[in-house]
């Protein structure tokens, strides 16, 4: 089992006290009561989310800050009601949409796009946000399978909009310097000049649709994972209960909003509990990360183990340079969270970062280390309260503790997706164990009801006879000085069933040698089992990983049995 250590809880704050006392009566009907529509039977996500703030009487805080390398802007909620409203306008008016349609998002991270994002939702629609670094064949399949409407994007995009194979396609909305406007074509900057601010909002029922997130299949198409309106629930209540929401907060989240992280977490939990976000556009670097948090005065920060590791690399002299003390709050999502990088936040920033498990298609939080729990390192937490979370044999049987399983969860919280776009059949597979949605995740829970992810169900690597998590060996390998990257699946062998092969990226100054090979294979037998050691490692520059830092095991796999390696469209470049 894997080598874990313990953080001691975190003082409580008054909604995490509360938390202690609903934990074993919770019923999501309690979460209900802060929203307007709780009164007035009128639902829509995006009033929550801003117009709701500016009536009572909040129009003047920051809900936003952006800055990129040639833009730095704020945007209060008032001026976000104002602009969403013109951006629903434009929508409505000129580019026809009604509620239900899907509309898509594909561009930079800018303002723009959470005016858009907003204005879709206002006026009733089904939004779409896609990953700027998309290319072609990724934007066709999604836009044809959901068969889209409206497309929101850049001059700079076109180019990969394949518009004479999308007959669904209405209209395009281009953000940026444009040739002016036809029919099919919509230039942003004039319409929404042009657009009235004051939108008749599109009054949605709790179960109407409200996003659509594309996310890639192990194999096969990319799949359209639907959500509803009343979603919000759980995304605002996990804002105050996992992420610690308070009134004077400043929020950033790293996530895309092309990856689920960057709306339910991007957009929905912070606004619709009325709290500043930080929005940075560009490139990832260890330098301009620790200044977006000093110059921002950054108190609560959501990211991805692949981002801490990538910061990890980069040293502990660097952020030695920053101001960091704003920080009081650390989460991880998307991927396992190695001790080794629980070690690090905990050494470099004095703050436990509390790991947080759920899905594209759980929509929300799920499995969480909240602030006032003891944290296991390396150990996901437990599940939230409203959330009955299981290990369950492939018959639906739960398991006992410390035994590896499915990780399921009982069907029924608000933000469980609601369909997979247009595929019933992909739908149901996941709820064939009675009353359970299994995930396709490989976990066990400890005797304290912690749960232990341990690897994708087809990653499980079957070894000498026994199971092993390839997420144990991984985490092993990044303890080692030399490895930055670890992506470890199993291969034939006439003996043993499966070895374990590894394929490493290392630290900048160690290089790729056989006695290197040596070193790693003795650390991880020394440090786990034998049979869990790496017979075989390939170096590699880098490893192939998602757009939200998920290694991609089964490119591993199909590069190491030289197979097609399947859809890639949302591989990271
Ligand atoms: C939010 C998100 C879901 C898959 C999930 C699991 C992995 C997410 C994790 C984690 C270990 C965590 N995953 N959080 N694995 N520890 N805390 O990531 O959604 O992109 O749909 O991915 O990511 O394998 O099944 P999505």
């Amino acid at each position: 089992m894997l080598k874990s250590f313990r953080l001691p809880a975190d003082h409580g704050t008054h909604v995490l006290e509360d938390y202690a006392k609903t934990r074993s009566d919770f019923d999501w009907k309690q979460a209900e009561t802060g929203f307007s529509w709780f009164q007035t039977g009128k639902i829509n996500a995006a009033y929550e989310m801003i117009d709701r703030h500016v009536a009572e009487g909040k129009g003047n805080k920051i809900a936003l800050r952006y800055s990129d390398a040639t833009r730095d802007e704020q945007y209060s909620f008032a001026d976000l009601m104002h602009l969403s409203g013109k951006a629903a306008h434009l929508l409505r008016n000129q580019a026809e949409v009604v509620k239900g349609d899907r509309v898509f998002i594909f561009m930079p991270r800018t303002p723009e796009l959470y005016i858009l994002f907003l204005g879709a939702i206002k006026a009733g629609a089904i939004v779409g946000p896609l990953f700027e670094a998309f290319m072609e064949d990724a934007v066709r399949d999604r836009l044809s399978d959901s068969e889209a409407k409206v497309l929101c994007t850049t001059p700079e995009l076109l180019s990969r909009v394949p518009v004479d194979e999308l007959p669904h396609l209405k209209h395009i909305i281009l953000i940026g310097d444009t040739v002016g406007t036809n029919g099919f074509y919509i230039d942003y900057k004039q319409a929404m000049q042009e657009a009235n601010a004051d939108f008749p909002i599109e009054w949605m029922a709790r179960e109407d649709g409200m996003i659509l997130h594309y996310t890639s299949g192990s194999t096969g198409k990319p799949k359209g994972v639907l959500h509803v309106h009343q979603a919000m629930i759980q995304h605002a209540q996990t804002g105050r209960w996992v992420l610690d929401f308070q009134e004077d907060d400043i929020y950033w989240c790293t996530a895309d909003p092309g990856w689920v992280t960057g709306t339910s977490y991007g957009v929905f939990a912070p606004w619709l509990n009325g709290v500043t976000i930080v929005v940075r556009g560009g490139r990832f670097s260890a330098e301009d990360w620790y200044q977006t948090i000093e110059k921002n005065k950054v108190t609560i920060w959501y990211s991805a183990p692949t981002a801490f590791r990538m910061l990890l690399s980069a040293g502990n002299a660097l952020p030695a340079k920053y101001n960091l003390s704003t920080l009081r709050h650390v989460l991880s999502v998307g991927e396992p969270l190695n001790p080794e990088v629980i070690k690090w936040g905990w050494e470099v920033f004095q703050k436990r970062i509390h790991d947080t498990w759920w899905m594209t298609e759980t929509g929300a939080q799920m499995i969480c280390n909240i602030p006032t729990m003891e944290i296991k390192a390396g150990s996901m937490g437990k599940p939230l309260p409203g959330i009955t979370a299981a290990i369950v044999d492939d018959d639906g049987q739960e398991l006992p503790p410390n035994t590896m399983g499915n990780l399921a969860i009982k069907k029924g919280w608000p933000s469980m997706m609601r369909a997979i776009w247009n595929n019933p059949e992909k739908y149901n597979a996941y709820f064939t164990l009675n009353d359970w949605y299994v995930s396709g995740d490989s976990a066990y829970m400890d005797e304290d009801g912690y749960f232990w992810f341990q690897g994708r169900v087809d990653d499980v690597i079957m070894t000498s006879g026994e199971r092993i998590g390839p997420f144990e060996v991984e985490s092993k390998l990044v303890e080692h000085p030399a490895v930055s990257e670890a992506g470890v699946i199993g291969i034939s062998d006439p003996i043993r069933g499966k070895i374990i092969k590894a394929f490493i990226s290392l630290r900048e100054g160690f290089e790729a040698t056989e006695a290197l090979k040596h070193e790693i294979y003795q650390f991880v037998k020394n440090g786990l089992a034998a049979h869990a050691a790496p017979r075989q490692i390939d170096f590699k520059e880098k490893l192939p990983k998602t757009r939200s830092g998920k290694i991609m095991r089964r490119v591993l796999k199909a590069w190491e049995l030289n197979l097609p390696v399947g859809d890639l469209s949302t591989l990271e470049d």
